[in-house]
């Protein structure tokens, strides 16, 4: 296991309490690489253009490093190629930034095709801007070894600028696919709800709990990488529940146009359950939902959210008072549930049906014959029935979407 220095530079404008909690983050993403976190730094001045933090305290730093033996130091704020280069040349030893290390979480998670194009994307993506500074630094100090490039030409950045847009190519078609897909799924009556959320918020476990499914959970950041759906009953209509990944304070945009396919999932949905853990501070839990909001904004006008606070079994009624409130406006149609112990299930189940596209209710007579009978296995199939008289004709009261009810009315007239 990998020993690491976790090292943070504190924006000047930043509260104390913003400061602690991306440090937490940090630490909880290390661990979720596996990683052994043993020290930590922090400054809080405005960014070195050279070295991210002071100079001086980056010497402290490569005492420290030599000290306490560390293999790595990651930092906190994004670095430029030159400050991660400076930072290595002065403390001997590998230097990542944030977003390098929830690459390494990602790629480590990437199991299929499609999670693996996504990740090989967000790599490049992530390089691209550092391409040139990277080849002019080695052409200076004559360091081809650096950052893994074993050797470099001019035409680095071109040759990523190539593989980005094949791999967004093959992506594409990929996207495709699932989208006609869903576009299927909506004519055969199905609803499309998708669960998204803050990392470790319990998305994977409530799929579990609402799906009987067996997905991966685990305490660790990042669990989920791809999406993944299954069918379920909700009071008569039928819901393609999916688990997607989770959301990241300062979730970079070439993270999130990687993921893009992925997260269409979410962007496409009929109804959203953002999934939030209630029993962590008032100020983390604001703080959660407030980015996830940000990362959804912009994409889903019109879909229907469902706030969902879970892991109440761990906290008292008064503390989930206190939760709702703190939250009030950041949380629309919210309701309590654990997740672990199915405690609020019915609630949720409810608040979905009643956010579900509306379906019409109508009548429709049949003739009493085989013909007759095979139309209402059809209702049955396509919408809820609530009713049947047989008198001499067959008189159903059900309930569909609307093409439903009006292919119903053609067969009453055409019979
Ligand atoms: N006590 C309690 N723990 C829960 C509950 N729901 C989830 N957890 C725990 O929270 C941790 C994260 O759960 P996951 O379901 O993996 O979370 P996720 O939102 O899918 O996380 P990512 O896939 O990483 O985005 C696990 O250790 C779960 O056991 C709950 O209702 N109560
Ligand atoms: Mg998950």
């Amino acid at each position: 296991m990998k020993r690491v220095i976790l090292v943070q530079r504190n924006c000047p404008t930043n509260g104390e309490s913003k400061n602690i909690r991306k440090l937490i983050e940090l630490q909880d993403l290390a661990k979720s690489a596996n990683y052994k976190v043993i020290g930590d730094v922090a400054q809080t001045r405005r960014p070195d253009r050279k070295y991210q933090m002071g100079r001086g305290k980056v010497e402290e730093l490569a005492l420290m490093v030599k000290e306490l033996g560390a293999d790595g130091i990651i930092f906190s704020n994004q670095l430029s190629a030159t400050q991660i280069y400076n930072i290595s040349e002065t403390c001997k030893c590998e230097v990542i930034d944030k977003f390098q290390l929830i690459l390494e979480i990602f790629a480590k998670r990437a199991t299929t095709k499609r999670a693996k194009l996504q990740v090989e994307l967000a790599k490049f993506q992530y390089e691209l801007p550092k391409a040139k500074a990277i080849v002019s630094l080695l052409k200076k100090e004559e360091r081809p070894g650096f950052m893994g490039l074993g050797s470099y030409e001019d035409s680095y950045e071109q040759d990523l600028k190539s593989r980005i847009s094949r791999i967004k190519k093959e992506l594409a078609g990929v996207q495709k696919d699932s989208e006609s897909q869903r576009l299927k799924r909506h004519e055969h009556g199905f609803s499309i709800v998708a669960l998204a959320g803050y990392t470790s918020a319990g998305k994977s476990t409530l799929f579990n709990a609402l799906v009987d499914e067996d997905v991966h959970v685990e305490d660790m950041l990042f669990t989920t990488l791809l999406p993944i759906t299954r069918a379920l009953n909700i009071r008569g209509r039928r819901v393609l529940l999916t688990d997607t990944v989770g959301f990241i304070e300062d979730l970079p945009h070439w993270l999130i146009d990687a993921f893009r396919s992925t997260l269409n999932e979410i962007f496409l949905a009929d109804v959203i359950l953002l999934v939030v853990d209630a029993s962590e501070s008032p100020d983390i839990m604001r703080q959660k939902l407030d980015t996830s909001y940000n990362t959804l904004w912009e994409q889903i006008k019109g879909v229907h959210i469902i706030t969902v606070l879970n892991k109440i079994d761990r906290i008292t009624e008064n503390e989930l008072k206190e939760q709702l409130e703190n939250v009030g406006y950041l949380a629309p149609n919210p309701v309590a549930v654990s997740a672990k112990s199915g405690l609020g299930f019915d609630e949720l189940k409810m608040a979905i049906y009643g956010q579900l596209p509306k379906w019409q209710r109508d009548t429709v007579s049949l003739p009493m014959s085989e013909y007759g009978m095979s139309i209402i296995s059809w209702l049955f199939d396509e919408g809820i029935v609530h009713n049947i008289n047989y008198k001499d004709r067959i008189i159903v009261d059900f309930e569909a979407r609307d093409e439903i009810i009006l292919k119903a009315g053609m067969i009453e007239k055409k019979r």
